[in-house]
């Protein structure tokens, strides 16, 4: 189901959707001369300005069309933040198949599970191995799911490349990609994102994060992540022809180098990350980081204390974000006051955007705290293949399953979520999938896996098991082990196990898990 045709109608006349498409963004600066030669996209290693990034998403295009790759394909990316991923998501863009944004850190597991969802016909990665070895894993994904024909190195893409050729034009309202979702299910369900709904938020995200031609925009996140993509991030940055700088690693002894070097303007930080920015930084730094202006936190909960303590130390500008790959992203304006700034998550970054709280029963509430609902021009109204549809309201409302407040200026405070998903530092896990992998061990006779409290994480797991032989209980070592063998991303691996006989239980008999996260604070 896409949006009613009232609302598309609507979003069409207003110009919020407009004709522009993903292939547009590089293509459009390549043949301005004012931006032909500027340098679009850098790292460590290389970098390429426009007019060389166009011509190698060229040559990579017509490359991927020649191997049989079709419109409408889906082709499953897992590339560490370089300028290759860049050129890789534009050559899919260019011959109109549709890039699967899987993450660096996903595992068989994961990847098998997308790429069986997305039927996808080839994997891009890198065939060198980086102290992973991505083409075993892609041979494996290739091994297990039929529609999969093609693996391309991402280390040398240059080996596939053919003469350039015009590839049509995609319909903007038509799907440009599938995103992943954080998921509270094991396999990440898929998150179809059409042009025009996608580049609205672009659009609108740089204006609230006044990204401009003048903006180097560093990527330490995954790259394939919706917030450094796109809010404003790598699409961002280069739709208003700005610079995107991608870094190996996140950690100021890297990301630092970058930023001095390449006179970095704006980074997306998650809490941890930038708890360890800040505290390095206010241990004194040699870097030059002059040029950074704007920090944004987001993915997970920043705290309030962490907050206050950002700009004072790094000599930026705080700038909070409240996303989720689904659609609505809040951001906090750069000129607000400094307790909005330090004490909320921002508000929706469009006048198009429609929120309601509601309680557990989906029933309105006025004043919140109450699960947070949205619809607007760039949230989705389904999953691909109609995936979880009790994730929408029967009006087509998204249910984010987060818990919010708002405040009387209209900013949201996220106050948790209502659902399993536990939010390690802004990746997130689904406590189902971890149980599953950790109940296949023998000497586990039952699990739970709850959310404790991490001061550097926010939240990390903790599996409460019930042992197989109570006098042999598995140890925290052994699960791990066994949990990463079977081919699950690493940040999804227990952090803590506790011992148990028996798991409390609700009123109505049901294992409770908040008696679980409430054992862990006493
Ligand atoms: C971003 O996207 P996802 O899809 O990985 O995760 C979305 C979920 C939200 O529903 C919420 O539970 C949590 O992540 N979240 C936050 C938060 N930002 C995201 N919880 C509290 N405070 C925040 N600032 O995480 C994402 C997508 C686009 C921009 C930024 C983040």
């Amino acid at each position: 189901m896409s949006w009613p045709s009232e609302l598309a109608q609507k979003y069409r006349q207003n110009g919020v959707w407009s004709d522009e498409t993903f292939d547009d963004i590089v293509a459009r600066k390549a043949s301005d001369p004012a931006f032909a030669d500027k340098v679009a996209v850098v790292d460590a290693d290389r970098s390429l300005t426009y007019a060389e990034l166009d011509d190698r998403v060229g040559r990579l295009a017509a490359g991927l069309a020649e191997l049989g790759i079709a419109p409408d394909d889906r082709v499953l990316l897992q590339i560490p933040n370089s300028v290759a991923y860049i050129e890789a998501v534009f050559a899919v863009f260019r011959m109109r198949a549709l890039p699967v944004f899987g993450l660096p850190a996903h595992r068989a597991t994961e990847l098998v599970g997308v790429a069986r969802s997305a039927d996808a016909v080839a994997i891009i990665s890198p065939a060198s191995t980086r102290g992973f070895d991505y083409r075993a894993l892609a041979e494996t994904v290739r091994e297990q799911v039929d529609t999969v024909r093609h693996l391309i190195d991402s280390d040398d893409l240059e080996q596939f490349w053919a003469e350039p050729r015009d590839h049509g034009r995609a319909d903007p309202e038509d799907l440009g990609f599938l995103q992943l979702s954080g998921g509270s299910t094991g396999v990440p369900k898929l998150i179809p994102r059409t042009h025009a709904d996608y580049l609205y938020s672009v659009r609108r995200s740089n204006e609230v994060c006044g990204v401009d031609q003048d903006t180097v925009y560093l990527v330490v996140l995954p790259a394939a992540h919706n917030f450094p993509m796109s809010s404003p991030g790598i699409l961002g940055a280069l739709h208003a022809g700005g610079t995107v700088v991608l870094a190996a690693a996140p950690l100021p002894s890297v990301a630092w180098e970058l930023v001095q070097r390449d006179r970095v303007t704006m980074v997306g930080l998650v809490p941890p990350l930038a708890r360890i920015w800040t505290e390095t930084a206010e241990g004194g730094t040699d870097f030059d980081l002059s040029s950074l202006a704007t920090v944004q936190v987001g993915g997970a909960r920043c705290p309030d204390e962490l907050a206050r303590r950002i700009s004072p130390a790094l000599g930026v500008t705080l700038q909070q974000v409240f996303g989720m790959a689904e659609g609505l992203v809040c951001y906090t304006g750069l000129d607000d006051p400094e307790d909005e700034v330090t004490g909320t998550q921002g508000r929706p970054m469009s006048e198009w955007d429609e929120l309601r709280l509601v309680d557990e029963d989906g029933v309105p509430v006025t004043d919140g705290p109450g699960f947070l609902e949205t619809q607007g021009p760039y949230t989705i109204r389904t999953y691909w293949k109609d995936a979880s549809p009790s994730s929408f309201a029967d009006d087509g409302w998204y249910r984010t399953g987060d818990v919010v407040e708002l405040t009387g200026r209209g900013n949201l405070i996220v106050r948790g979520r209502g659902t399993d998903r536990i939010n390690r530092g802004g990746e997130k896990v689904s406590a189902e999938q971890v149980e599953e992998h950790i109940l296949a061990h023998p000497a586990v006779r039952d699990v739970i896996v709850v959310a404790s409290s991490d001061q550097y994480l926010g939240e990390r797991t903790c599996a409460y098991v019930i042992p197989a032989d109570l006098a042999e209980p598995p140890t925290l070592g052994v699960l791990r082990a066994f949990v990463r063998a079977s081919g699950l991303a690493e940040w999804k691996l227990p952090d803590a196990i506790k011992v148990i006989e028996a798991f409390p239980e609700t009123g109505v008999g049901k294992v409770s898990r908040k008696k679980l996260r409430e054992l862990l604070t006493h």
